[in-house]
């Protein structure tokens, strides 16, 4: 049965006819479309089974052991669970599930290590960094002093240097590594000891790239770093969430900084489907699709290469690119890109490239990744067409023609690799 289908929402139909035709709307929008947004995947149906589970119900404010609500037996039970998988998934110290979010996780990682007024190093937003990291109108850029340290002009990669330089200039309380942007492999070991010499605690942000870490296919923060936020439903392909990972010695106050400190009743039916998703990823075809994720990463990398493309930093070592449109289609904003594109039925995010002289609502760049591709099922030769497809609607610029004859065959090929059925 499609979840798509009537029946599958029946309860949804009893009661409210208005939401029905939407969600039926948006599986078959995943259904027909090529998700290339590379902080987007799709959960497994025992992920989403989770989340749409009586924990949803219940209050369990506190931690296991110690709740402020009756009937939390079960919460404890899940919420270790989760615990104790992401403690042998990542092999860290201390971990708190409970997050609601990345963006959440980062704020109590910053209530359990900055005053108001500290300085943090983070990476700007411009050149691949998040908002969370510093954004001025974010809680992050309020109340903290944000420091940014940007890719090298050459090379478009962290310039290890810079960011010392910038480190013993500013002396910052907390040091950030990490991206929602960046294509390379970030040396985790590098910013912790440039951390330890300015007596900076040194934070990681893996949203981007968790599954890969988990896989053992990027390095891992884990070993050399204070603090380690991630997501969890972005490679790692749980539920829309976020963790934190650290040292045993500051597991207690990032718990306390979580709840209470920045969140209320946890949401215990995303700590089920974070369960859930960790045990998915211990199992080892977990490391076969994130080594897929990377493969596929290549093809489209070298299909969009071999049409005149520019990748940023010329290439891309994870699981997402930066295509430059500059070069190859000089007229084409990314705004333009992702609409046109959206209509052949391949979804894409702009994005800005390192120094791009175009504004953040139109942009010089395409930020495209794999994972959700991948968690479908397409492998390297359909990524090559993909990028032939991409080139195709770029090139035309908009023709109503080309548009309608790609997502023809975007179309085909989603049909080859069904979703939810
Ligand atoms: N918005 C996410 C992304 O697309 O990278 C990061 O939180």
């Amino acid at each position: 049965m499609s979840v798509a289908t009537q029946s599958a929402f029946g309860a949804i139909a009893a009661v409210d006819p208005e939401l029905l035709p939407v969600m039926q709307a948006e599986v078959t929008r995943q259904q027909q479309t090529i998700e290339l947004i590379a902080s987007e995947n799709h959960v497994s149906r025992a992920v989403l089974e989770a989340l749409g589970s009586v924990f949803t119900n219940k209050y369990a404010e506190g931690y296991p052991g110690k709740r402020y609500y009756g009937g939390c037996a079960n919460m404890d039970t899940v919420e270790d669970l989760a615990r104790d998988r992401a403690k042998k998934l990542f092999g860290c110290d201390a971990v708190n599930v409970q997050p609601h979010s990345g963006a959440s996780a980062n704020i109590a990682a910053f209530l359990a290590v900055l005053k108001p007024g500290d300085t943090i190093l983070s990476l700007d937003l411009a050149h691949g960094g998040h908002l969370s990291h510093g954004l001025k109108v974010n809680i992050s850029g309020l109340l903290y002093n944000i420091v940014p340290y940007q890719v090298d002009a050459k090379t478009e990669q962290v310039d290890f240097a810079e960011i010392r330089r910038l480190a013993i200039e500013h002396k910052p309380t907390l040091i950030i590594s990490g991206a929602s942007a960046y294509p390379r492999t970030l040396d985790f070991d590098k910013f912790s000891e440039i951390a330890e010499e300015v007596g900076a605690v040194h934070m990681a942000d893996i949203a981007h790239i968790a599954g890969l870490v988990a896989a053992g296919l990027h390095p891992s923060p884990i070993p050399t770093t204070a603090i380690v936020t991630t997501t969890t439903h972005k490679t790692l392909r749980g539920p829309r969430g976020g963790m934190i990972m650290c040292k045993e010695d500051w597991g207690k106050k990032i718990n306390s900084r979580v709840f209470p400190g920045s969140q209320g009743g946890p949401l215990m039916h995303c700590i089920a489907a974070k369960a859930v998703a960790f045990a998915e990823a211990l199992k080892p075809d977990f490391k076969t699709y994130q080594q897929q994720i990377l493969d596929n990463a290549q093809a489209l990398a070298e299909g969009l290469v071999s049409k005149g493309n520019r990748l940023v930093s010329g290439g891309t070592d994870n699981h997402l690119m930066l295509l430059d449109l500059r070069p190859a289609y000089p007229d084409v904003t990314g705004q333009q890109a992702e609409d046109w594109l959206g209509a052949a039925n391949i979804v894409v995010n702009k994005n800005m490239i390192p120094f791009d002289e175009r504004k953040p609502t139109q942009t010089s760049g395409l930020r495209l990744g794999t994972p959700a591709t991948t968690t479908r099922g397409l492998k390297a030769a359909d990524m090559v067409a993909i990028a032939g497809w991409i080139d195709r609607v770029l090139r035309a610029e908009g023709d109503q023609a080309t548009i309608d004859a790609v997502r023809g065959e975007v179309l085909s090929m989603c049909e080859q690799f069904p979703l939810y059925e």
